[in-house]
């Protein structure tokens, strides 16, 4: 299997507000530097470049607005002679007003954000649009014809929806490949979210449509973030009623309850026939995971990849979240040898 692969991620190294404190994300370069080290280990496969894309690419999924602003955000906010992160403060939540665009780089990011997990730095934009090249290059890849392809993404793109960044995500690469798919021609587009936490982004850009279906397991959102998003009766809008899947999962979750919902959301993917699959590989599942509930171990891995392989289908693999720095090459690549066989 290619990996496809940029250096630029280490561009993005960012702070977040956690545990009422500004502090060095757990969305760290390292991540993406352990799971090239892990790919090169095993011999998963060769290294692939992508070639950098128009950022029209990008508006299929975003709005023009938004992706107008990751470019620019940097500029505006050191402007005013911040040499940090730039990271939202303000939202606009429930009876605020949210149909006018702030002109302040301060009520811009509030406007644009959902959390502040998502700072922007001086190097954010170069690594966030190569990010999503990856995911690009990837599909490309499937388009050519080929059965495979893991697009080693960060940062991750999930919780990104068409406006707005939150969860360390700035575009989303899944989304972004899905729509990429459709555009050259394929029916129906299948996105897959296995990463610990609801795919809100994905599920939020997707969720009136009917040519690609979301199918996401992830902690229950009662308990776990993104909290306000990923709950059972959550199924879809308009066209895209019964297109969207959701198995919020409790606490502790282990392989054993985790591989049987599964088993649920691929019977759901082979009825609605897809063209290609699309995976969200969260690995942030895993038992010493820092900011997840969930106990799979790394050996759980293989016959998770090996469950996607029976779908049979050209597969995506997009790299999301995974926080256990140690083991995230280890459990993403198990996935990848797993699918492999
Ligand atoms: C892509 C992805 O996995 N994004 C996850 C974003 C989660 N952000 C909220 C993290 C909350 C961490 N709180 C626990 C702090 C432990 N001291
Ligand atoms: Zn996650």
């Amino acid at each position: 299997m290619l990996t496809f692969y940029s250096q630029l991620h280490h561009l993005h190294h960012a702070s977040e507000l956690k545990d009422g404190k500004v502090s060095p994300c757990f969305e760290m370069p390292h991540r993406a530097d352990t799971v090239l080290a892990r790919v090169r280990e095993v011999g998963l496969g060769p290294l692939a470049t992508a070639p950098a894309q128009d950022s029209s690419r990008y508006a299929r999924v975003h709005s023009a607005r938004y992706v107008r602003f990751l470019e620019t955000a940097w500029q505006e906010w050191s402007a005013l002679g911040h040499q940090h992160d730039a990271l939202p403060l303000v939202w606009p939540v429930r009876d605020l007003r949210s149909d006018i665009e702030p002109e302040h780089i301060d009520g811009k990011l509030g406007f644009y954000a959902m959390d502040a997990g998502v700072a922007i730095t001086a190097g954010t934009w170069q690594a966030v649009r190569a990010s999503a090249d990856l995911a690009l290059a990837g599909m490309q890849h499937l388009l050519d014809g080929q059965h495979s392809a893991f697009a080693l993404c960060r940062p991750p793109g999930h919780h990104a929806a068409a406006e707005y960044m939150g969860g360390y995500c700035y575009l989303n690469n899944a989304a972004i490949a899905a729509q990429f798919c459709l555009d050259q021609g394929g029916k129906r587009v299948t996105v897959l979210d296995v990463d610990f936490h609801h795919g809100n982004g994905s599920q939020s850009i997707f969720y009136a449509r009917a040519d690609v279906q979301f199918v996401s397991l992830h902690g229950d959102p009662r308990r776990s973030y993104p909290y306000f998003s990923g709950h059972r009766d959550e199924t879809g809008h308009g066209a895209g009623l019964g297109f969207n899947h959701n198995y919020p999962l409790p606490h502790g979750t282990d392989w054993t309850a985790y591989a049987e919902a599964l088993a649920h959301a691929c019977q759901q993917i082979r009825a609605f026939q897809p063209d290609v699959l699309v995976v969200s590989l969260g690995v942030d599942t895993f038992v010493d995971d820092p900011i997840s509930h969930f106990r799979l171990r790394s050996e759980d891995y293989f016959p998770m990849g090996a469950a996607i392989a029976g779908l049979g289908l050209p597969t995506l693999f997009v790299m999301e979240g995974g926080y256990m720095v140690d083991e995230i090459g280890i459990n993403a690549v198990n996935v990848l040898q797993g699918f492999a066989g």
